[in-house]
């Protein structure tokens, strides 16, 4: 299938598939506030069509995409499709009439979890009714394919959009959530890493078209999230932690009782998956939720754009340099806030600098530190940058000097501080108080006091496809007051990437080695901080050994584990882009160790070994 683009005004429209009607019937967004159907005498009924039509994921503003869409029957297609809602013991009976010619349309979802899935087949022209009882309680989603395929990741082009939220709510449970669905319209490539990506919606639209939530401090704020999307995202919450409540799959959700519980910043959910939350955002300001793949918030997702956007040229950042799965949240003052900002006890310089033809032609881009003394600058940058190491509770004040040919503007990942240092320019503040990008030549004063001990990234959140590659990240480490960092007990493993990808993604690296060898000694008991910021390529990170190598997990995103999480487990770690996790490892006897880290769909994205030397 050819990428085709048309305007909705044009009356020559040019299909992409031979179904597109000449007039193709608008598809709206759908924010998922109004269950669809009729809820009577505990049975839903509901009559859906699958159609397909033109969708604008960036609004009036773009162009117009050609889509397959659920709708309401006689009431329009919508991207994701209607929502269904219901109590748990509902039994729901959906009607679903198959308007896309020369189709059989199987849609997948309409039945009870727990009990053997049932597809539902609908021929084309037909109607089909799907009926069951939903029991249990969960976030789950509805999906359909024109070409059989048996897994969400398997659809490409006009089909990724059929798709839509199905909510079975616990006996008492609030009904004032958030529920979004993220989709991703992808090329038919035959290998999935390189099929280029033609939109990523949140609830139907790309960035900044997104639908922005809106709460008070203190109110609690529950978010379901969908991904029905062929791709896995780790989304992450600016500013703040949320509770994770439930974690999914198409198949099974997980609802988690108090014990299980945790908090993140930053949350992986596979293709198909889903996450509840609940935040209470105890600051006002501009945040944001997205998802911590560059290629997922990119400009060149915007229709039009042709790849990369000039950021030389952007005037904001937040509205102009991002596009694809970002959503707002505006958060108002209770009362009159006070200044939450404390005269700093510490200064920093944070430099951010280039180094010429480091990566070929390619500018390495990275940072310098320093204290408040210039006579202790170092003088080239090193890439991953250096360790930030600051005190809980100890007020900061961290000078961003900017010394590239570009601007840049810096993020303190899950880092709980006040909005306007966030480091969204163009967004990141609060009223009329926004914060700038860093212009090259100048600085920029951040403020703020670490309230936990833990393991945190600074990175660029500025041109991310080239300053995130060309090396702009760091590890961000709070200690205890008091506490010194031991270099030789407390290491960090950072993942991330050698250089910008040269029509690809780019080799992984763990502390800038793509093949490294790291030293532990036998009988020490070790710390180690585990962050991936590679731009895109969430990785299953394995120790291995002849026997299974344990390790003890202690903390995620910087926040620790409740004590009766803190538990032994097998070293071998999920990470999303954007996620930290902290272990504690002791190894007991000398030996070699195997890293692996592997792509998601078991590829080897890179190895290396930990020599363990007997103990002195
Ligand atoms: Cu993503």
């Amino acid at each position: 299938m050819r990428r085709s683009l048309f305007l909705l005004a044009c009356v020559c429209v040019v299909p992409g598939n031979a179904s597109l009607p000449l007039h193709p019937a608008s598809i709206e967004p759908n924010d998922n506030r109004q269950p669809a159907g009729e809820l009577r005498d505990g049975v839903l009924t509901l009559a859906l069509v699958a159609a397909p039509g033109a969708w604008r994921p960036e609004a009036e503003r773009g162009l117009a995409r050609e889509a397959y869409a659920f709708g309401v029957e006689g009431a329009g297609l919508s991207i994701p499709g209607p929502l269904i809602r219901v109590p748990a013991g509902a039994e729901v009976r959906v009607a679903v009439r198959n308007a896309i010619s020369g189709a059989t349309l199987i849609v997948h979802g309409l039945h009870e979890r727990g009990s053997e899935p049932r597809p539902l087949e609908v021929p084309d022209g037909e109607r089909r009714v799907a009926s069951f009882r939903a029991t249990s309680p969960g976030t789950y989603h509805y999906w359909a394919t024109t070409t059989g395929a048996q897994l969400i990741q398997q659809r490409h082009g006009a089909e990724t959009q059929l798709v839509g939220a199905f909510i079975v709510e616990a006996p008492g449970e609030r009904r004032d959530d958030h529920v979004y669905v993220i989709s991703v319209e992808e090329g038919p490539e035959s290998v999935p890493a390189s099929r280029p990506l033609f939109a990523a919606v949140v609830n139907g639209r790309s960035w900044p078209h997104t639908t922005a939530g809106r709460a008070t401090v203190g109110d609690t704020v529950r978010m379901r999230w969908i991904n029905a999307s062929g791709r896995p995202h780790p989304m992450h919450l600016h500013g703040f932690y949320f509770q994770v409540r439930s974690r999914g799959t198409p198949a099974r959700d997980t609802l988690y009782d108090p014990s299980q519980t945790r908090l993140a910043a930053t949350e992986l959910m596979t293709a198909g998956g889903t996450m509840t939350f609940d935040w209470v955002p105890d600051r006002p300001g501009n945040w944001l939720v997205h998802c911590h793949m560059v290629a997922h918030i990119s400009p060149g997702l915007r229709s039009g754009a042709g790849g990369h956007a000039d950021h030389r040229k952007i005037a904001n950042h937040a509205l102009d340099g991002m596009a694809g799965l970002v959503v707002a949240w505006r958060i108002e003052p209770r009362a009159a806030t006070p200044d939450a900002v404390e005269a700093p006890r510490r200064r920093v310089r944070l430099i951010a600098d280039e180094v010429p033809g480091l990566y070929g032609e390619q500018p390495g881009m990275g940072f310098i530190l320093s204290g408040d003394r210039l006579a202790q600058l170092p003088d080239t940058v090193t890439i991953p940058g250096p360790p930030l190491v600051l005190a809980r509770g100890e007020p900061v004040e961290i000078a961003v000097v900017n010394q590239l040919a570009e601007p840049t503007s810096i993020h303190w990942h899950a880092m709980e501080l006040e909005s306007f240092y966030d480091g969204v320019s163009g967004w990141s503040g609060y009223g009329t108080r926004v914060s700038p990008h860093v212009a090259p030549g100048d600085s920029f004063l951040v403020r703020f006091t670490p309230p936990r001990a833990g393991t945190f990234i600074y990175h660029t959140h500025f041109n991310e496809e080239i300053q995130l590659e060309s090396g702009m990240y760091g590890p961000l480490i709070v200690l205890e007051p008091g506490a010194r960092l031991d270099p030789e007990l407390d290491r960090t493993w950072i993942i991330s990437q050698t250089g910008p990808a040269v029509g690809g993604t780019a080799p992984v690296a763990l502390n800038g080695s793509v093949a490294p060898h790291l030293e532990l000694t036998a009988g020490r008991t070790y710390r180690i901080r585990l962050i991936n910021i590679h731009v895109n390529q969430p990785l299953i990170f394995e120790l291995t050994d002849e026997a299974p190598v344990v390790w003890r997990a202690l903390a995620k995103d910087g926040a620790d584990l409740p004590p009766h999480q803190a538990t032994p487990r097998a070293a071998r770690q999920p990470i999303g882009v954007g996620e930290t996790y902290d272990f504690e490892l002791a190894p007991a006897a000398p030996g070699p160790l195997r890293i692996s880290a592997r792509n998601l769909v078991g590829r080897v994205r890179l190895e290396g070994t930990v020599r363990v030397r007997p103990p002195d």
